[in-house]
C-alpha cells in the first residue's frame, strides 16, 4: 500500500478504502459577495488552496479514488436552519438573505454552489450539510458504510471550522483522516496553522497532517511487484 509522508508520523494509505472528501468549497466561502465576506472576512485567503487542489483532484479522479463533496447550507424554506445559527454575528444581513449571488447560503442559489474550478463530476456525491460537520444531519454514515470507506483524504475550507469539525466527527466514527495543509485555509493563517498542528499533535489526537504533492505522488506512483 502507498505510504504518504506526514505528521506525526507516515500515512499508510489504503485507496479502495480512502475517499477524498472535499469541504465547502463554494461560492459563498471562497467569493467575494457570499456569507464568507458577509461575515467580514477577507475571501481572498482561501485561494491559495484552490491550484493544489484542483491537482490532487485530477489524480485522485485519475487513479480511481472515491471523490465526495459538501457544500454547508440551508432549505429555502430554512426549516434545518436553528435560529442561534441565523442570529449569530448580529450582521445587517444573515443566511437566507438576498445578497450578490442569491439568498445567502441557501441549496438551489448560485452562491452555495461549488466554485467552477472544483465542480463535481458524475458518480461523486455532493453532500448538503446544515452544520459545520459533514455527519450531522446528512447522508455521509450511509455512503461511507455502503462503499465500506475507512480513510478520509480531506480538503476543504475552513481549517478550523467545517474541516475541523467532520475531521473530529470522523475521528470518533473510527475513520482516520489525513489532512492536506496546502488544500485547506482559513481566513486567518494563524488558524490554519494552529488547526493542522491540533490535529497532528499528542501522536497524531484527530489524524495526520501532510500535502497535496505527498499524495499526488502515492497515488501515482507505480504498484510494488508483488512477493514471490
Ligand atoms: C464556516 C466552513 N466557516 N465551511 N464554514 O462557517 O468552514
Amino acid at each position: 500500500m502507498p505510504v504518504v509522508p506526514a505528521q506525526p508520523y507516515e500515512f499508510t494509505l489504503d485507496p479502495p478504502r480512502a475517499a477524498l472528501l472535499i469541504i465547502d468549497m463554494q461560492r459563498d466561502f471562497v467569493e467575494p459577495g457570499g456569507f464568507g465576506e458577509m461575515l467580514g472576512n477577507d475571501v481572498s485567503q482561501l485561494r491559495p488552496s484552490i491550484e493544489p487542489l484542483k491537482a490532487l483532484l485530477a489524480a485522485a479522479r485519475q487513479a480511481g479514488l472515491f471523490v465526495m463533496h459538501t457544500r454547508e447550507g440551508h432549505k429555502p424554506d430554512l426549516s434545518d436552519l436553528h435560529e442561534a445559527k441565523k442570529v449569530r454575528g448580529r450582521g445587517a444581513k444573515t443566511i437566507g438573505d438576498e445578497g450578490p449571488m442569491g439568498r445567502i447560503l441557501i441549496i438551489g442559489e448560485a452562491g452555495h454552489d461549488i466554485i467552477p474550478e472544483l465542480y463535481p463530476i458524475a458518480g461523486e456525491p455532493v453532500i448538503d450539510k446544515p452544520g459545520k460537520g459533514a455527519f450531522y444531519n446528512t447522508e455521509l454514515t450511509d455512503i461511507i458504510a455502503d462503499k465500506d470507506i475507512k480513510q478520509f483524504i480531506v480538503c476543504g475550507v475552513t481549517t478550523e471550522v467545517c474541516v475541523h469539525t467532520t475531521v473530529r466527527e470522523a475521528n470518533d466514527r473510527g475513520i482516520e483522516c489525513l489532512v492536506l495543509s496546502d488544500c485547506t485555509a482559513s481566513y486567518f493563517p494563524e488558524f490554519h496553522a494552529t488547526a493542522l498542528r491540533m490535529i497532528a499533535a499528542q501522536g497524531g489526537i484527530f489524524g495526520w497532517v501532510s500535502d497535496s504533492t505527498s499524495v499526488i505522488a502515492a497515488l501515482t506512483a507505480p504498484a510494488e511487484p508483488a512477493a514471490s
